[in-house]
C-alpha cells in the first residue's frame, strides 16, 4: 500500500494521541510537524523522530512534500489553518471544536469544497467501541424502530490540569465536551430538527458553563436528552465514559458505567462488554478516547483511498457544530431553536 505523508500543526497536549496513533494507523506517515513553540516543537519531534520542524504554518505547506494536514491546535486558529491548506491545495483534518462559529464553519467547508479537496473533523467520540456497539444493536432492529434516548456524560474528573485553556473561555462544556455527546445522539438518532438547552457554572474557578441539559426534537419523531456536567462527584467516577439509554417499539438498549452493554427485547436480554482496547501506547482512563483517535486516523486514510466521503466531513460537522450554538441560543434566550433554519 502506498504510504500517505501526513503533516501535523499543533504539537500539545492532544497532539501525543494523534502521533502515536498515526504510527500504527496503516496507509499513513507524519513527516513534518509545525508549533509556534519551539518547546512543543523540540518534545514532539524528538519522542517521534520527525526531523522537518516548523514553527510557520505557511513555511511548511511552501515548502509542500506531504499528502494531507492533520489541523490538531486550538479553535483560535481552525479557519486560518484550513483556508491555507485549502488554498494549497492539501486535503485536511480539523480537531473539534471545528470552528468559533457557524458561519467561520460554513466557509471553511466551502474553501474546502471549492479547491477540491478532502475535509474531516476530528470528532472521534462515534468511532469508540463502545458507541459503535450501540450503532450496531440498533442497526440490527434488535430494539425496534427507536422512539426515545438519553446520552449523558457526567464526571468530576478535573480536565483543567492537562487544558488549562478549558477554563479560561466564555463557553467551556457545551464547546467542548457536548459537541462529542451532541454528534453521538445525532449518530445513533439521526439529524435534529429543534432544540432546547439550559445551562449553569457550578465551579466557581472557571469563566464557562459546566453544566448543559438539552433536549433534541429528532427529524424522525424521536426524542432525546443530551446531558452533560464537569460537576458531578460520583463514587466510581465515569471519566471519560458516555452512558446511552434507548426505549425502542420492541426493547432498550442500556450502555451502563463499566463498558457493559445490556440489550432487552421479548427473546430476552443479552448483556456485552463492550470495553475499549488498551493500545500499546494508552493509559486508562483515556484508553476509550484514545483508541478512537486511533479509528478515525485509519477511517481518514481508508476512505481517502476510496475516494469516498467520511463519516465526520466538514459538511456532517456543520449539523453537530450548529447544534452547539443553538444551544448556546436557546440558553441564553429561554427558547427552542429552529436547527434546520441555521443550515
Ligand atoms: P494545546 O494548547 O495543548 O496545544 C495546541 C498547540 O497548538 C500548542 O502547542 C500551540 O502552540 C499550537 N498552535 C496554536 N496555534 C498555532 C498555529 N497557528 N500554528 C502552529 N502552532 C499553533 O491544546 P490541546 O489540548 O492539545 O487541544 C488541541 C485541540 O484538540 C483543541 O481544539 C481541543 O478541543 C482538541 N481536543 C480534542 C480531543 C478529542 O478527543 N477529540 C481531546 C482533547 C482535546
Ligand atoms: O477536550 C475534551 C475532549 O474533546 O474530550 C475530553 C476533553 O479532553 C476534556 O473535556
Amino acid at each position: 500500500m502506498t504510504e500517505l505523508k501526513g503533516a501535523l500543526i499543533g504539537c500539545g497536549f492532544f497532539a501525543i494521541n494523534q502521533m502515536h496513533a498515526w504510527k500504527d494507523v496503516e496507509g499513513a506517515d507524519i513527516v513534518a510537524i509545525c508549533d509556534r513553540d519551539p518547546e512543543r516543537l523540540k518534545v514532539v519531534g524528538d519522542q517521534f523522530g520527525i526531523d522537518r520542524r516548523y514553527r510557520d504554518a505557511e513555511a511548511m505547506f511552501a515548502d509542500g512534500g506531504f499528502d494531507f494536514v492533520d489541523i490538531a491546535t486550538t479553535v483560535q486558529s481552525h479557519r486560518a489553518l484550513v483556508e491555507m491548506a485549502a488554498v494549497n491545495k492539501v486535503p485536511a483534518i480539523c480537531q473539534k471544536p471545528f470552528a468559533k462559529t457557524l458561519s467561520d464553519a460554513k466557509a471553511m467547508v466551502e474553501a474546502c469544497r471549492n479547491a477540491g479537496v478532502a475535509l474531516m473533523v476530528h470528532e472521534n467520540f462515534r468511532w469508540q467501541t463502545p458507541i459503535q456497539a450501540v450503532r450496531k444493536a440498533l442497526d440490527a432492529g434488535t430494539i425496534g424502530t427507536p422512539f426515545w434516548g438519553r446520552f449523558s456524560f457526567r464526571s468530576g474528573y478535573d480536565v483543567f490540569s492537562g487544558q488549562p485553556y478549558l477554563a479560561e473561555g466564555e463557553r467551556f462544556i457545551i464547546e467542548d465536551l457536548g459537541i462529542h455527546t451532541l454528534d453521538i445522539a445525532r449518530y445513533i438518532l439521526g439529524d435534529i430538527r429543534s432544540l432546547t438547552a439550559r445551562t449553569k457554572r457550578v465551579n466557581p474557578k472557571i469563566k464557562g458553563e459546566d453544566v448543559a441539559t438539552i433536549l433534541l426534537d429528532h427529524e424522525n419523531g424521536a426524542t432525546s436528552v443530551v446531558d452533560v456536567s464537569y460537576a458531578t462527584k460520583l463514587s466510581k467516577e465515569p471519566f471519560p465514559e458516555t452512558l446511552i439509554e434507548l426505549d425502542g417499539s420492541e426493547g432498550t438498549i442500556r450502555l451502563t458505567q463499566g463498558y457493559r452493554l445490556e440489550i432487552a427485547h421479548g427473546r430476552g436480554t443479552t448483556t456485552m462488554d463492550v470495553s475499549p482496547k488498551l493500545l500499546s501506547w494508552a493509559s486508562r482512563p483515556w484508553h476509550n478516547i484514545q483508541e478512537s483517535v486511533y479509528a478515525i486516523q485509519q477511517h481518514w486514510v481508508d476512505q481517502i483511498k476510496r475516494g469516498a466521503e467520511h463519516s465526520t466531513s466538514g459538511a456532517d460537522n456543520l449539523k453537530t457544530f450548529a447544534l452547539v450554538e443553538a444551544a448556546y441560543d436557546s440558553a441564553a434566550r429561554g427558547q427552542t431553536i429552529d436547527v434546520g433554519a441555521m443550515l
